[in-house]
């Protein structure tokens, strides 16, 4: 008997890989890049787990051609890669100088990827805030100054890039810029009250104000795309937010409620505001006063200001009312089920296990509460130990394979069986890279980096990925007219 035919994904499906600056370029101080707060932060002993930094990464501001020659081998549609702030204006503020070769560089990259058919996405803020900004009057928390020079730091990309470029995030995750950065102190800037980790920084008012912020700084770069550039140039613009799927532990009502919660502090702090023009109910009965407030003018620009919903997500949680932790929601996060067993496979990572049901259960949700049409903009997965292995066994990555297996299945039920507007899929990451606070020992991509020599070689998740979005979509097609140049 015949195999039954292959179900399709919606015609003119983009899909990809994700990758960001800071976590793969290197050459923090070529071309007259200014300092981001990750640079110093990296270089601290205790911030990172493996005592790395950023300086090389996956030396892609130099490897850049290498990238672009492996994403048309795999004959992506798409490329997420996010836009290092300070190589384009290295200070960072509104009237500070413009630098042409950090213009440059991003230039000829989407040059190229429009040569080879593949569509530029493009972050406009992957955590790599401008030293200066934060030196000079708080970065993030400073409200007047951030919104202001984010805004000019927008237009100045929309105006070099905005002719190529047709997608655009603005802020990639807040929840992690304000929690980790502001709250838990694990990432840059590091602040926190805890004072084993920072000696400056309160985790009660500063994460809220510095969400509050990134919204506010968010709407306005669209808003300015929207009203100087949008006719022109037809893009898109929206912001993306991480948000795993919570479940409750069990069928209890506190249980229950404390699921929501976990969705309403770690989504609906931006995506209500964003979508549905205000901060969930659940965000006021826990911080009072502690949560900042936007005027009925902001509001305006706050509201509707995204294209569409973006979505990074990895996994599912179990939860369980109660605990301290106030930036979970006092909620508890387990992966062991009441009956002692295992949610799904281990990652690298503590917080990462493989459930790909709640990919489904996510998209459902998103899609029912805010009714956008969903990109999925990051999705991936460690597998434990990958580092430990010598590299012919590393990209046997048969528990990474399973997992995209599993979500994939997960995309196409969600589109076909339950009617959910999902129009990308980008798997998180393109290429192994600088993990943030966990270094080089873990690993998310698709495609091994040996950081010895930099030599990048496709793992077996790789070729799973392709040729699954290959037999469901239609391939990419060149710009003749660009690659006589590129190549010239
Ligand atoms: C993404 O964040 C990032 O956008 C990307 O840069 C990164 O490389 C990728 O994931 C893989 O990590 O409670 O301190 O243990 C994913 C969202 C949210 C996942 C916070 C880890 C737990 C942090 N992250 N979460 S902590």
């Amino acid at each position: 008997m015949a195999a039954p035919p292959i179900r399709k994904l919606p015609p003119n499906f983009l899909w990809g890989f994700a990758t960001a600056s800071f976590q793969i370029e290197g050459s923090t101080d070529a071309d007259g890049r200014g300092k981001s707060i990750w640079d110093d932060f990296s270089r601290t002993p205790g911030k990172v787990a493996d005592g790395r930094n950023g300086d090389d990464a996956t030396n892609s501001y130099k490897l850049w051609r290498e990238d672009v020659a492996l994403l048309t081998k795999y004959g992506v549609k798409t490329y997420r890669f996010s836009l290092s702030w300070s190589r384009i204006i290295p200070l960072g503020g509104r009237n500070d100088p413009i630098n042409p070769k950090g213009i440059e560089f991003y230039s000829n990259l989407i040059d190229a990827l429009l040569a080879n058919g593949i569509v530029p996405f493009v972050t406009l803020y992957h955590w790599d805030l401008p030293q200066a900004l934060h030196d000079r009057y708080g970065g993030w928390l400073n409200k007047d100054e951030i919104v202001q020079d984010f805004t000019r730091y927008a237009r100045v990309c929309f105006e070099a890039f905005g002719d190529r470029v047709k997608y655009w995030l603005t802020v990639n995750e807040p929840w992690c810029v304000s929690i980790l950065g502001y709250g838990r102190g694990v990432f840059a800037p590091g602040r926190s009250s805890d004072r084993n980790r920072s000696s400056e920084g309160d985790s009660s008012t500063e994460p809220w104000i510095v969400g509050h912020n990134v919204i506010l700084s968010h709407a306005h770069a669209v808003k300015a795309y929207r009203e100087e550039f949008k006719t022109k140039q037809g893009g898109q613009i929206g912001i993306t937010l991480n948000g795993d799927w919570q479940m409750p532990y069990d069928d209890s009502p506190e249980n229950v409620a404390a699921a929501q919660h976990a969705l309403d502090v770690a989504i609906g702090w931006y995506a209500d505001p964003v979508y549905l023009g205000h901060y969930p109910p659940y965000l006021h009965q826990m911080l009072g006063a502690r949560l900042p407030t936007f005027s009925d003018a902001e509001w305006k620009v706050v509201k509707g200001s995204s294209d569409f919903y973006g979505m990074n997500t990895y996994t599912t949680n179990l939860c369980r009312a109660g605990g301290d932790d106030e930036f979970q929601g006092f909620v508890d996060y387990t992966f062991t089920r009441p009956d002692g067993t295992q949610l799904g496979t281990q990652a690298h990572c503590a917080w990462l296990q493989d459930y790909a049901p709640g990919f489904r259960s996510l998209l459902n949700y998103l899609y029912k509460r805010y009714r956008m049409p969903i990109y999925v903009t990051e999705n991936g997965f460690a597998v434990k130990n990958e580092s430990s292995l010598p590299r012919d066994l590393a990209i046997k990555d048969t528990d990474r394979v399973n997992y995209y297996r599993g979500v994939t299945a997960s995309l196409l039920s969600a589109i076909n069986d339950d009617g959910v507007d999902v129009r990308c899929y980008l798997a998180w990451s393109l290429l192994d890279n600088f993990e943030w606070a966990d270094g080089y020992v873990t690993r998310f991509g698709v495609t091994y980096v040996d950081y010895a020599t930099q030599e990048r070689i496709p793992k077996e998740s790789s070729a799973f990925v392709v040729k699954w979005f290959k037999e469901r979509t239609q391939p990419a097609v060149p710009d003749l007219k660009l690659l006589s140049k590129s190549s010239s």
